[in-house]
C-alpha cells in the first residue's frame, strides 16, 4: 500500500481553512511547477511554482515546497506533479477539524479506567469496565503513619495514560491542563460540542466532563494527611495486550510520594479551580476543594523539595522520573498566583530565571508562561507583564525562524525527534499560538498550521499519524484495547508517538524501514517507542485543532 515512487507529494490528509497557510511537500523531483485539480473531475484550478530544492537531513530527501495558500475556493482537491502519483485528496473549507478534535477527545473517554463504555457512547468499541481501583495497596515506598504499607486506599476513574494501563500523575498534569487551556482560551468553540459522553447535556460542557474524569481520579492521589501526591498508580509490571477487564486481577499499588507529582498536580487543580468556578451550581464546593488540594500540594512540595522519583527495584512499569524540578516549582506557582492572586505565589515562581520553552512532561515552564499570558490582564500589579510578552513571543520567534528555514517547513530539529516527536511537534505549535494570540503575528499561525499539517501528512512517512483520519492513518497502534479488542480498526482518535531514532523496541520488533530521525517508524503494535498512544500526546492535538477551527473564523 506504501507510495514507493522515489517523487511523492506529502500533504495534510484532512485539509485547510480557506485563509489557512497551504503548502505541500514534493520530494526528489525534478519537476518546477504543480497544478491544483478539482477531486471529482480533475480539472485543474491552480497552477504554481515549486520552490528551491533544498535536503532535508532528518529524512535524508531533497524537497520542494508548493504553495497553494491563494486557493481559498472550499472544495475537495488533489495536487499534481509531473513524474508522481496525484496526492491524497484534502478538503478546503470551514471547521475542517471539527470532527478531528471530538475524536481527540472521546479517545480520552475510550481510556476511561473505571467504567464500562456501553454502545450507545462507544459503538463498536463498548466494552466491560476495568481496573476499579476500589483496594489499591500503599506500596512499601508510600508508606507512612496514617497509611503503612500494604493498606489500601480507593482510587477510582481516572484515564489510563496510554497503551498501558497504568495511571500517573505527572503525565496526568501536562494532560488534563492541556484540555482545561483549550477551553479557557476558546470557550466558545467547546461550548455546545457533544461528546455523546454519558454525562453529556449535564450542564458541563463536554471536554471539562472528559477532564473531570481524570481530576476526580487525581484527587484521590492526595494524601489527605500531609498534603503529599503518590507519583503513580500502578502494576508490579506491565500487562499483556489484553482487555482491561481481563488484565492482571492482582492488587495495584500506589508508589512513593514525589515532588514532582506534588507540583504538576497542585498546577492542575489550581487552574481547574479557576475554570470550574463557574459552575458552583452543577459542582457545588469544587473550585474550592480543588484550590485547597492544590495549596496543600504546594506547602508539601515546599517541605520536599527534593523527593525525585525513580522506580523502586520491585516496580517496572512507566517512571515519568523527572529529575529537574525548578520549572514544576515554576508552573505550580504561576498557576496558583493566578488562582489567587496572592503575591507570594508570584515571587515563588521567579519569573526572571524562568524560561519560556516547548512543553512536555518533563519541562512545564512553557505552561507557566502561557497561563500568565492569557491571564495578563487580571493579574496584580507586581507581575511583569513586559517579561510575559516577551517570553511568549521569544520562543513563538525563534520557532518560527526555524520552520521559516525548514526545507519541510515545520520547527522540528533533528534533537526534537524524541519518543512522543508527534506531541513536540504540536506543543510547538501550541506555543506558537500563544505568540499569535499575543500579538496577531500571522507568521505564527502559519507555523502553528505548518505542525499539524505534518501530522496529518506532510510528514516523510506518508501517515497521517492519528487514527481513523486521512487517507493512510496508523492501523496497529501499541494500545492494548485496539489489539485485544477483535475490531480490525483501532480506537479512532489517537495522535501514535511517532518517527525517533532511538527504537528502544528494537528487540520486540521486526527492523525498522529506516534509522533517520524522521523516518525511524513502525506502524506495527510491537512499536512502544514510536507507534503508541498517550494521554500527553492527544493533548496538543485536542488544543491546535480546536484553536486552528476557531482562529480561522475570526
Ligand atoms: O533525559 C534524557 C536526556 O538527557 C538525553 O539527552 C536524551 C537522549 O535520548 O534522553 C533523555 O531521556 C529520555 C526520556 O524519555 C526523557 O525525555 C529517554 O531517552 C526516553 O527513552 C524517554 O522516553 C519516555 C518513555 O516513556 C520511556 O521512559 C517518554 O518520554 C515517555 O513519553 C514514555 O512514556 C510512557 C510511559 O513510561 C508508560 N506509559 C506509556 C508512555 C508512552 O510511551
Ligand atoms: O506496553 C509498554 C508501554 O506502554 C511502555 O511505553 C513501554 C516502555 O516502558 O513498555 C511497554 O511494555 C513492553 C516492555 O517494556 C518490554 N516488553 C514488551 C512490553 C510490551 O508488550
Amino acid at each position: 500500500v506504501q507510495a514507493t515512487a522515489a517523487t511523492a507529494i506529502h500533504v495534510n490528509q484532512l485539509g485547510f481553512a480557506p485563509q489557512a497557510d497551504k503548502l505541500a511537500v514534493v520530494t526528489d523531483s525534478t519537476a518546477t511547477s504543480f497544478e491544483v485539480l478539482r477531486a471529482d473531475n480533475g480539472q485543474s484550478v491552480y497552477r504554481g511554482e515549486l520552490g528551491a530544492a533544498a535536503a532535508w537531513k532528518a529524512s535524508a530527501e531533497t524537497v520542494k515546497l508548493a504553495d497553494f495558500s491563494t486557493l481559498t475556493a472550499p472544495g475537495e482537491y488533489r495536487i499534481k506533479v509531473d513524474g508522481a502519483a496525484p496526492s491524497d485528496r484534502f478538503v478546503i473549507g470551514a471547521d475542517t477539524y471539527r470532527k478531528l478534535n471530538a475524536a481527540a477527545l472521546k479517545a480520552y473517554y475510550m481510556n476511561r479506567a473505571g467504567i464500562a463504555l456501553e454502545t450507545r457512547y462507544a459503538g463498536v468499541y463498548a466494552r466491560p469496565a476495568g481496573h476499579m481501583d476500589d483496594k489499591v495497596l500503599v506500596h512499601a515506598s508510600a508508606a507512612s503513619k496514617d497509611r503503612p504499607e500494604g493498606s489500601t486506599i480507593t482510587s477510582a476513574k481516572g484515564w489510563y495514560d496510554a497503551g498501558d494501563y497504568n495511571e500517573y500523575v505527572v503525565n496526568s498534569g501536562i494532560s488534563t491542563y492541556t484540555l482545561l487551556a483549550a477551553f479557557e482560551h476558546f470557550p466558545a468553540y467547546y461550548a455546545k460540542q457533544n461528546l455523546n459522553l454519558p454525562e453529556s447535556g449535564n450542564g458541563l460542557p463536554d471536554i471539562l466532563n472528559e477532564a473531570l474524569w481524570n481530576l476526580d481520579w487525581m484527587l484521590t492521589m492526595q494524601d489527605p494527611h500531609d498534603g503529599g501526591v503518590y507519583h503513580k498508580l500502578t502494576n508490579k509490571t506491565f500487562d499483556a495486550m489484553v482487555m482491561p477487564d481481563q488484565a492482571m486481577k492482582a492488587p495495584r499499588y500506589v508508589v512513593q510520594k514525589s515532588t514532582a507529582a506534588a507540583l504538576d498536580f497542585a498546577a492542575t487543580m489550581a487552574a481547574a479551580s479557576r475554570v470550574f468556578k463557574a459552575y458552583e451550581q452543577q459542582r457545588p464546593g469544587l473550585s474550592a476543594r480543588m484550590l485547597a488540594a492544590a495549596e496543600a500540594a504546594w506547602t508539601w512540595a515546599a517541605a520536599h523539595p527534593t523527593a525525585t522519583f525513580r522506580n523502586p527495584p520491585d516496580v517496572r512499569t512507566g517512571e515519568y522520573g523527572d529529575q529537574h524540578l525548578d520549572d514544576e516549582f515554576a508552573w505550580a506557582a504561576a498557576e496558583l498566583y493566578i488562582s489567587t492572586r496572592n503575591d507570594d505565589y508570584y515571587r515563588a515562581m521567579k519569573a526572571e530565571q524562568t524560561p519560556a520553552t516547548v512543553p512536555n512532561w518533563g519541562d512545564v515552564n512553557g505552561l507557566a508562561w502561557m497561563s500568565l499570558a492569557h491571564h495578563r490582564a487580571r493579574l496584580t500589579p507586581l507581575a511583569d507583564r513586559k517579561l510575559i510578552a516577551s517570553r511568549i513571543d521569544g520562543l513563538a520567534a525563534a520557532l518560527a525562524s526555524t520552520w521559516k528555514s525548514s526545507p519541510y517547513r515545520v520547527a522540528m530539529k533533528d534533537k526534537d525527534f524524541v519518543w512522543g516527536s508527534n506531541a513536540v511537534v504540536l506543543n510547538q505549535s501550541m506555543m506558537l499560538l500563544q505568540g499569535y494570540r499575543l500579538n496577531g503575528k500571522v507568521e505564527y499561525l502559519d507555523a502553528a498550521q505548518s505542525g499539524l499539517d505534518y501530522v496529518l501528512g506532510r510528514n516523510a512517512t506518508t501517515y497521517s499519524f492519528v487514527t481513523g483520519f486521512g487517507a493512510r492513518p496508523p492501523l496497529h497502534p501499541h494500545h492494548r484495547p485496539s489489539q485485544a479488542d477483535k475490531i480490525d480498526a483501532p480506537v479512532p482518535g489517537f495522535l501514535v508517538g511517532g518517527p525517533q531514532a532511538g527504537q528502544q523496541d528494537q528487540a520486540d520488533c521486526p527492523p525498522y524501514p529506516a534509522k533517520l530521525p524522521a523516518t525511524s517508524y513502525l506502524d506495527n503494535v510491537c512499536s512502544y517507542a514510536s507507534n503508541e498512544v498517550a494521554i500527553n500526546w492527544n493533548a496538543p492535538l485536542v488544543y491546535v485543532s480546536g484553536a486552528l477551527d476557531e482562529l480561522s473564523k475570526q
